[in-house]
């Protein structure tokens, strides 16, 4: 099978793990880089044996003979980097948050779907070894019906110290941290009907909230509870761990602190522990989350060669919905329908 060539934009934080997670796959060549500062490119082009380092994203284009394009770069680049490579029929992969705001993201996804490429968002929470085997529990019925759930992110990491810019967000954690929890629990529980969601600032420091609350009624009328804060001290701080509990007529399943997975039923209550596996190059502090990275790529490889990807751009819409239409709930503290 012909090898897919790519370029990776950006080689920031997010490069560092991003690059060797492809690189752990087959059928693929990663031909270049760029960054606006060219020795970033050129350090991280080196360690990895990559040819082609660029500053010039106009001359990479030019020169290079690539199928896609790897967008690693902040939030509000997205949008011209992918109008750059869907112009050239290249098919896009773009990091999370999909887009600036939600109208941003439907012009991103219309232009690529007008240009014929494909656009795949890296949304990689619901790749994470513990959460697909929540998905399993659920899906084994072993817990019955399920009508109620918490999908929780709340740690006091100093996260502003590997990515400073997300201090310098307006919108920090719902765009950052919401929107991977709110795709679990669209991922575990399907889309939603309604929601209502609170935001606060408590870290006077940074610019954006850094503590959201949003309960969704979904359409199958789970009740689902996503909570998500970087003003958590608790006893056990748990980034970047997702805790999960979902509450069904038979029993219970929680995802709890040190990858714990407890499934409750009248029968007893099994445990089992679902450790993320420990690539050589994640940085152990992350390690899930590093770590889903690289099934997140192979999902996505999977879509650009024509199969099933979970978070292509359209899905990811979805997502993005859910994002702005908490941000629309808090300031008008109104139920919004995403
Ligand atoms: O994936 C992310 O968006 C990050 C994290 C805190 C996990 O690095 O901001």
């Amino acid at each position: 099978m012909k090898k897919l060539r790519f370029a990776v934009i950006g080689t920031g934080f997010w490069a560092r793990y991003q690059i060797p997670a492809w690189l752990e796959l087959e059928g693929l060549e990663l031909v270049a880089l760029y960054n606006r500062t060219r020795s970033k490119a050129e350090d991280l082009a080196l360690e990895y044996k990559i040819p082609g380092v660029y500053d010039n994203l106009d001359e990479l284009l030019a020169k290079e003979d690539l199928d896609f394009l790897d967008i690693i770069t902040d939030v509000d680049t997205h949008w011209h980097f992918t109008q750059k490579a869907a112009e050239r029929g290249l098919a896009v992969v773009c990091q999370k948050p999909m887009a600036t705001d939600l109208e941003q993201a439907r012009t991103m996804l219309d232009y690529c779907q007008q240009q014929g490429v494909l656009l795949f968002i890296h949304e990689n929470f619901r790749w994470q070894a513990p959460i697909r085997a929540v998905k399993q529990a659920i899906d084994s019925g072993l817990i019955g019906k399920v009508f109620k759930a918490r999908v929780s992110f709340c740690s006091a990491f100093p996260v502003f110290d590997n990515q400073p810019f997300l201090a310098e967000l307006e919108h920090f954690i719902l765009t950052d941290i919401g929107s991977h929890v709110l795709d679990i629990c669209r991922y575990l529980f399907g889309e939603a009907r309604t929601l209502y969601a609170l935001t606060r600032r408590v870290n006077p420091h940074i610019k954006g909230e850094d503590v959201a609350n949003v309960l969704m009624e979904m359409e199958d009328g789970v009740h689902c509870f996503a909570e998500m804060s970087y003003a958590s001290k608790l006893e056990k701080e748990a980034f970047p761990q997702t805790h999960v509990l979902v509450e069904g007529e038979l029993g219970s399943i929680q995802l709890t602190h040190d990858f714990q997975l407890r499934v409750h039923t009248a029968t007893g209550t099994q445990v089992s522990t679902i450790r993320p596996q420990l690539y050589p190059w994640l940085d152990p502090d992350y390690a899930v989350v590093h770590s889903s990275i690289v099934d997140c790529n192979q999902n996505i490889l999977n879509g650009l060669r024509g199969g099933k990807c979970e978070t292509s751009g359209a899905d990811n819409l979805n997502t993005v919905k859910l994002v702005w239409g908490a941000y629309t709930s808090a300031a008008t503290q109104q139920v919004v329908f995403p």
